[in-house]
């Protein structure tokens, strides 16, 4: 055929670097987006996003969060060696390359909490570096913090933050060099599955391929009306807050998830260029339309005060907001990503569902995508991430 073998239709967390690994295996590979990534209309956006590995969710979180944790190490030396002599020539400055900061991630919750031991039972199973520590031990290592007598901390030291805005844009540069074509700034109409080829329907053209995956993120349900009911996109507020370097600086300040009873949660990132303590509160949000507008920070008052109420308690020494942002969550059942070949339409794959924690592990999706597309099987397995027989 004179078509793709792959259209990736969403070049954001998961689509990006999936476009990377299956043009790096060789297979002729077409991305599509609505916008021009990295971009502000998806999930991938805010800068920063948190990388660990102490993984609740069950043993295939951990195996691809340890082989992302690899990826993203090799990314990081490719981006250094191959920015220095390319990143001036285009446009891009040294920092718009870093990749991962070593930041320590620590999460915190009720002494006796699921949310604290089985993230204690991960490390332990996959040998993953941890400490305890208790409320005294937590705010004599980081005085930034004020921990609740009830509540421990539970500490991975190889962990950090990944720039994601980075990672797309790196991923790009990579995908472009090894053959990826990108259509940019031309919104998917249809996708129409046929026995021997699929077609893709964009505002500008038609492509043909012989396999679509679809990563649309929040927007993917518009596109495969099957999802409706798995993938739902939500709109969360996210906000960074003054804090003196000293105390949050990312040097002496790690990011952090706090759970702080139930499935209320927040999680931060240290001041990582001097723009502040950036926080999100995981759980909640407001269910919105896919494709829809997302009203800006601060149309509903608990963007701010939701944040505000978690600073106050854990974080005293932070100060005002200085500014405020939204972003998209794709949130599927249990927060569990749905990774595969449609079963009533093979030819068409999905990878979603990332439900706020994925993007840590678009490195590792990505390459085992990319096995799977090219031959068939993958080193992490994927298969528990694959849909019921009936959606
Ligand atoms: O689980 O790593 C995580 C996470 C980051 C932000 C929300 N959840």
């Amino acid at each position: 055929n004179n078509g793709y073998d792959i259209i990736i239709v969403g070049a954001g967390s998961f689509g990006m670097s999936a476009g990377y690994f299956t043009a790096k295996s060789g297979l002729r590979v077409l991305l599509i987006d609505a916008h021009n990534p990295p971009h502000e209309q998806g999930s991938h956006h805010g800068g920063t996003r948190i990388y660990r590995s102490a993984y609740t969710m069950g043993p295939a979180y951990a195996q691809l969060a340890l082989r992302a944790g690899e990826l993203w190490s090799e990314l990081a030396e490719e981006a250094r060696e191959w920015g220095s002599s390319h990143y001036c020539g285009s446009g891009m400055a040294k920092a718009d390359a870093e990749i991962f900061r070593k930041t320590g991630v620590v999460s915190i919750g009720d002494t006796n909490s699921r949310f604290l031991q089985s993230k204690q039972d991960s490390c332990m199973e996959f040998g993953i570096p941890y400490e305890r520590l208790k409320p005294k031990e937590l705010m004599d290592r980081w005085p930034g913090f004020c921990i609740p007598e009830h509540t421990e901390g539970l500490y991975e030291p190889q962990a950090g933050v990944l720039f994601s805005e980075n990672i797309i844009r790196v991923y790009r540069i990579l995908a472009e060099r090894c053959g990826a074509d990108f259509r940019t700034n031309e919104r998917v109409e249809s996708i129409v599955s046929g026995s021997a080829q699929q077609m893709v329907r964009t505002s500008a053209g038609t492509y043909y391929a012989d396999r679509v995956l679809v990563c649309g993120g929040a927007f993917s349900a518009a596109l495969l009306p099957e999802l409706k009911h798995l993938v739902r996109p939500v709109r969360k507020a996210i906000g960074w807050f003054e804090a003196p370097a000293c105390l949050y600086g990312s040097g002496v300040f790690p990011a952090f998830i706090v759970n702080k009873g139930g499935t209320e949660e927040y999680y931060g990132f240290p001041d990582l260029d001097g723009r502040g303590v950036k926080v999100g509160r995981h759980d909640g949000g407001e269910t919105v339309l896919p494709g829809a507008e997302l009203p800006p920070f601060g149309t509903h008052p608990e963007d701010e005060e939701d944040l505000q109420s978690f600073i106050n308690l854990y974080l005293p020494k932070v100060g005002s907001l200085s500014k405020g942002g939204t972003c998209l969550y794709e949130n599927a059942p249990g927060e569990h990503f749905l990774i595969g070949e449609l079963p009533e339409r093979p030819g068409i794959w999905f990878a979603g569902g990332g439900s706020g924690h994925g993007f840590k592990f678009s490195s590792s999706i990505g390459e085992a995508l990319s096995q799977l597309l090219a031959v068939g099987r993958s080193h992490c397995d994927l298969s528990s991430f694959a849909f019921q027989r009936s959606l």
